[in-house]
């Protein structure tokens, strides 16, 4: 196994350990968008203040909606509260989001993107280092914090498409039509994305994941090309100016190409959507390198016999390496509070 040799590096905080291949008895938590939609406390907030953008960019309020799911219930790991598509704002593209409609994008020129304004990312660097207090004064001495952004392939699809997509139409057009502008927005991104990383790195994130979340949209030639070469490079980047950090990729919806882009891209730990089987990743993956994942979140919202059944054939599959629980994908924002309580008690084994 890849991070074996860390074994003697046990630290005080166990999702960090599960990373450098060490395997508890009790895997360590988070969820992907812990913070979020379904905790009252963030309603409230997002009333008071009006906007997603306006939220993630007020370190302040940003450090609040990190640490409002730890205290309900005890994630191993904080995620930063910010958003994907951030970096293309940065890069100059408009962003907006809409009440209730997801983000939109301005029209994509991919000539005029460009760096001036990239200090635009500093209050993201502000959260960071006031989550990292907020930590340390609330007494979350075993939380690590987790800094993110989004692989190349899946901002590109919002910045060409505009916002959300089902079939991506616009992007493999321009993919194959102007092969040429694509290949230097992505260029543009892996560039970009590697030094938003470690920037956050810098600020005091303690593991970073590259959201590939539609890397399932790509064919397989496509996904060596577009996801494992590009996640490769920010590896190599982030690694250069930060050796020790671990790096998770998610690359969802990858299913067999899970193992090509363990192999090919060099990060740290496998996310695993809810797709890929958990005995195949136990044997094909897990023994690459840590894996996290997968409960589907229409089990956690669904609750009951359904989540208790599931909990349990994770568990079972992959805790006997190094792993860390988490959902196949965000929680859904109709979730239940008491299902995730549930779901913590399951993982601890406290049911
Ligand atoms: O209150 C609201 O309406 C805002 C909803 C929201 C939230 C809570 C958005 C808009 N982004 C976020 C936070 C967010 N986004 C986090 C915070 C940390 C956490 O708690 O996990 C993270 C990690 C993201 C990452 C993100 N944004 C991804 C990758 C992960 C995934 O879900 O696949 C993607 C694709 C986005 C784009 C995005 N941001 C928001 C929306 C509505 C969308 C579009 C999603 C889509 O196209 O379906």
């Amino acid at each position: 196994m890849r991070n074996i040799a860390a074994q003697n590096l046990r630290t005080d905080k166990v999702f960090l350990d599960a990373l450098n291949g060490i395997a508890h008895e009790r895997p360590p938590f988070w969820f992907m968008r812990q913070a979020g939609r379904y905790l009252p406390e963030y309603r409230e907030l997002r009333a008071q203040k009006g906007g997603f953008l306006e939220m993630a960019f007020d370190p302040a309020c940003a450090c609040e909606i990190t640490m409002q799911p730890l205290r309900r219930f005890g994630m191993d790991a904080a995620i930063l509260f910010s958003d994907i598509l951030t970096v293309p704002m940065a890069l100059g593209q408009s962003l907006e989001f809409a009440a209730g409609e997801g983000p939109k994008l301005g029209a994509l020129n991919v000539g005029a993107l460009n760096y001036a304004e990239f200090s635009k990312l500093d209050p993201v660097y502000e959260a960071i280092r006031n989550i990292k207090t907020a930590l340390k004064v609330e007494g979350f001495n075993n939380t690590a914090l987790i800094g993110f952004a989004g692989a190349p392939w899946t901002v590109a699809t919002y910045m060409v498409e505009g916002g959300s997509s089902k079939d991506f139409l616009k992007t493999k057009l321009m993919m194959y039509q102007r092969p040429e502008e694509f290949a230097a927005l992505m260029d543009m991104l892996v560039e970009a994305t590697a030094t938003y990383l470690i920037n956050q790195i810098n600020a005091g994130a303690e593991a970073v994941q590259i959201f590939d979340s539609w890397a399932g949209a790509l064919d397989a030639q496509g996904f060596k090309r577009w996801c494992v070469q590009p996640t490769r490079k920010i590896v190599e980047m982030v690694r250069a100016a930060h050796p020790h950090v671990p790096i998770i990729g998610f690359p969802k919806g990858a299913g067999y190409n899970y193992l090509s882009y363990a192999q090919g891209t060099g990060v740290s730990a496998l996310g695993l959507d809810q797709h890929v089987p958990v005995d195949w990743a136990a044997r094909a993956l897990q023994s690459l390198c840590p894996v996290q994942g997968n409960l589907d979140p229409a089990i956690l919202m669904a609750g009951g016999d359904a989540l208790v059944l599931a909990v349990e054939q994770i568990l079972s599959a992959l805790s006997g390496g190094p792993f860390v629980f988490n959902l196949g994908h965000g929680i859904h924002k109709d979730t239940p509070v008491e299902h995730v309580e549930q779901l913590v008690k399951l993982i601890k084994g406290e049911f």
